[in-house]
């Protein structure tokens, strides 16, 4: 009877475990994505841990120019310390006369010349680094809307559509609260992704700190950006620029997954994100049309 009754036990755990699975249609081709989430936390310092290779660099470079400026200012901190104390007006009755010292004036000119310059040299490495978008795999073109973001993949016809952060009373197990979206920009892993960023109405910001893309959105102009993620996981972004009432609602959730996944989804999502599109002309401002109604 003890056996009966512990069989019984064990083969209801089974199917309820089970039962999660079984009402699951269809694998989510998105699921590799789920296992490494790269996402701010509370008492955060410095940046978020790279997750491309741009983002390895800014935080390399912004290191390197730390210490830079940190010898900077202790040594400049601890000279005037030093002048203060020693050349006071208490212990100088009469000043000195001395009004130049080529040794000196040679190395204040030349020793900050030198920082500059390795300052200077990786910068503008960076900054060519980050503008060369040729030989992408492919483009999305992202456009900012009050207060959503609307992604159109270039090389695969249909597929744009709309993605609106969840609301608080929507949020389901391992959403991120004003982080998670309802359709996340899906990108295939280890390939350069190049992004057209632009806007339907105001200013808007596409950033991506973890990835280190930072551009503006702005009406009727393209700016473009790219990026690499080599490991598959979450990421996240939001809007940072100030664009209306709903700024804060409008996050960027990345699903970076395995190229198979990646092609999988484009199929479930041509088929299905199809009445999630952005109407293509948007209307005039409610108040324009009223001052034209009261002339
Ligand atoms: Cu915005």
């Amino acid at each position: 009877m003890k056996r009966l009754g512990g069989w019984l036990i064990g083969a209801t755990g089974v199917l309820l475990l089970a039962a999660p699975a079984l009402a699951q249609t269809a694998p989510d081709p998105t699921a590799a994505a789920n296992a490494y989430v790269n996402a701010p936390h509370n008492w955060q310092m410095w940046f978020p841990v790279a997750g491309s290779p741009m983002m390895a660099q800014i935080d390399w470079l912004m290191k390197y120019v730390l210490w830079w400026m940190t010898g900077v200012v202790v040594f400049v901190a601890l000279l005037m310390a030093y002048v203060f104390v020693k050349f006071r007006a208490s212990n100088n009755p009469v000043p000195s006369h001395m009004t130049h010292n080529t040794l000196i004036e040679f190395v204040w000119l030349f020793v900050p010349t030198l920082i500059l310059i390795a300052v200077i040299v990786p910068s503008i490495n960076l900054i060519f680094y980050e503008g060369d978008d040729s030989n992408p795999y492919m483009t999305v073109t992202v456009t900012g809307h009050q207060w959503y973001w609307e992604y159109n993949y270039q090389s695969q016809p249909g597929l744009d559509y709309t993605s609106y952060m969840i609301p608080d009373d929507k949020m389901a197990p391992g959403d991120i609260r004003r982080l998670s979206v309802d359709h996340p920009l899906v990108l295939p892993i280890g390939e350069k992704i190049k992004f057209n960023i632009t806007s339907g109405d105001v200013l808007h910001g596409f950033y991506l700190p973890s990835l280190g893309v930072q551009k503006y959105a702005i009406p009727g102009t393209i700016v473009t950006s790219w990026t690499l993620i080599p490991k598959a996981g979450t990421y996240y972004g939001q809007c940072n620029q100030i664009c209306g009432l709903n700024h804060d609602a409008m996050p960027i959730e990345i699903k970076a997954v395995p190229m198979a996944d990646y092609l999988a989804w484009v199929k479930v999502a041509q088929a299905n994100y199809t009445q999630n599109t952005v109407a293509p002309r948007l209307r005039a401002p409610a108040a324009i049309q009223l001052a034209d109604a009261t002339r």
